[in-house]
């Protein structure tokens, strides 16, 4: 960062969210792209946009007691950051993980903001969740759980106010726990206040595989401006969660060969390609670890150790698992194996130091806010549904998602182009979003 201006207000964030180092990332990463837009644009850093976008307008910080089955009172932390509603209602996942607090949930929202703003559909930012973690948790447990947290969170949610979604943690069964206590405390049956949900009450077709096929589209596109394409690729997939399951779906459709991927616990390596309704069947239907895979299939090789990953060659990398799995040693260790692809599932993998190394190394690189926004913008069309109470078919929906995902891909490279760094999707994905955002806020007057 250059500019005085920009310097101090990054340095103003810092001291007014001490410690909170995930959110300092995002705000510095969207800080620093913005520059070149600055010199040709000036207008924005006198506006008071720029002090206004780092600041949530609301936090929400909530105790949730409930009583575990062995009869014990447990208490968690339960958070809704509703950071921006500039462009629609808040709109972003929850999450439940031990490693959430405030900085992680400010992080999210912050990068929500600009992510649901490239997807062109009116949705605001927002993210949420709790340090509640649920592995090893029974089915009870989980459901008394998000009985808890509901009964505090309903107050705050709403169709056209804030509607949370699933993240980490959270998927159609937690969701639909969450939607039954809504509707028990609300006494309302307004489907569009939670996305995610089961097909049978009003979910969307598509929602479930939405980011991974979302982001998998985003990289045929980052292929086809190299004039490649997937097939007989070598890719690496780091988690084994929701976004990864269907990144490796998609991505072996188009014939690529997925070779690895993780969990927390560690990395799974099968060279003669991922056996996905394995892996569906061990994380989707038991809950179990990755290394599961190694009673059916023995020829895998398993190391109890996830940045394994990142040492595995490939052509193509997809981290979808977590946050700062992708430090400078990952990055090159993957470029020493040849890797010319990055593209981010999960919501900030890379550290700022490997995506500038990425940049500088001709590894083309598609950042989170942009190449995981399938998940969003399939939630956005699944509150269109429901406002219609209409269901669309499953081609209907993925097409959508190609569309807004090729349209969001043509936005980012577009703007690297006009701004003379053409292979710098990160400046093209925040000034692009940057631009729609600002425009709204200063529209609607200083609030
Ligand atoms: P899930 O809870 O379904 O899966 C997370 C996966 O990541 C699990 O396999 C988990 O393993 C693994 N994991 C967690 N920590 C690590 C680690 N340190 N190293 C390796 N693997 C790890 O979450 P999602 O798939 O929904 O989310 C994954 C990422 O994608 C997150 O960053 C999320 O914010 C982002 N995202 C999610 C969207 C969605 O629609 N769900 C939309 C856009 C982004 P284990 O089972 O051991 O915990
Ligand atoms: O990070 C994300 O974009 C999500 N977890 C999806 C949010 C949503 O509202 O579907």
């Amino acid at each position: 960062m250059k500019n005085l201006s920009l310097i101090q207000l990054f340095e103003q964030v810092k001291s007014r969210n001490p410690y909170e180092t995930e959110f300092h990332h995002a705000v510095e990463e969207v800080l620093n792209s913005l520059e070149p837009l600055f010199e040709v644009e000036p207008k924005w850093l006198k506006s008071g946009v720029l002090e206004r976008i780092v600041e949530p307008e609301r936090l929400i910080h909530f105790r949730v007691s409930w009583v575990d089955d062995g009869g014990i009172v447990r208490v968690n932390r339960g958070f809704r950051v509703q950071f921006n509603s500039a462009l629609g209602p808040y709109k972003g996942g929850l999450r439940f993980h031990p490693s959430v607090r405030p900085s992680i949930i400010k992080f999210l929202g912050f990068e929500q903001c600009f992510k649901n703003a490239l997807t062109g559909l009116p949705m605001g930012g927002g993210k949420g969740g709790s340090d509640f973690d649920p592995k090893g948790k029974s089915d009870g447990e989980i459901m008394r759980f998000c009985q808890a947290f509901m009964s505090e969170l309903y107050r705050h949610i709403g169709s056209d106010i804030d509607v949370p979604a699933g993240d980490m943690g959270v998927g159609a069964r937690e969701i639909g726990y969450l939607y039954g206590m809504y509707k028990k405390l609300s006494n309302v049956h307004a489907q569009g206040v939670l996305t995610g949900k089961s097909i049978n009450y009003g979910g969307s077709l598509v929602r479930t595989q939405a980011t991974g096929y979302g982001l998998v589209y985003f990289v045929e596109n980052m292929l086809k401006d190299k004039n490649e394409d997937f097939k007989g690729k070598r890719v690496i997939v780091s988690g084994s969660g929701n976004v990864s399951i269907y990144a490796i779906e998609k991505a072996q459709e188009l014939g690529a060969l997925v070779v690895a991927c993780s969990d927390s616990n560690g990395t799974i390596v099968d060279e003669r390609g991922l056996d996905l309704a394995l892996i569906k069947e061990i994380k989707e239907i038991k809950r179990e670890r990755i290394q599961r895979y190694c009673d059916v299939h023995p020829n895998a090789i398993y190391h109890a150790d996830s940045s394994a990953l990142y040492d595995v060659a490939c052509d193509i990398a997809l981290p979808c698992a977590t946050q700062g799995e992708i430090q400078i040693e990952q990055a090159q260790q993957l470029f020493k194996n040849g890797c010319r692809f990055v593209a981010e599932g999960a919501n900030m993998p890379s550290s700022l130091e490997a995506i500038q190394f990425f940049l500088s190394n001709d590894v083309y690189f598609g950042p989170a806010k942009a190449a995981n926004a399938g998940g969003v913008a399939t939630s956005g069309l699944e509150m269109s549904q429901n406002s219609l109470r209409l269901n669309w078919t499953f081609e209907e929906v993925d097409q959508r998602l190609h569309a807004i995902m090729d349209q969001i891909y043509v936005q980012a490279k577009q703007t690297a182009i006009a701004y003379k760094d053409p292979n710098n999707l990160v400046m093209g994905s925040n000034i692009a979003s940057f631009k729609r955002l600002a425009e709204a806020m200063l529209a609607q007057g200083v609030l």
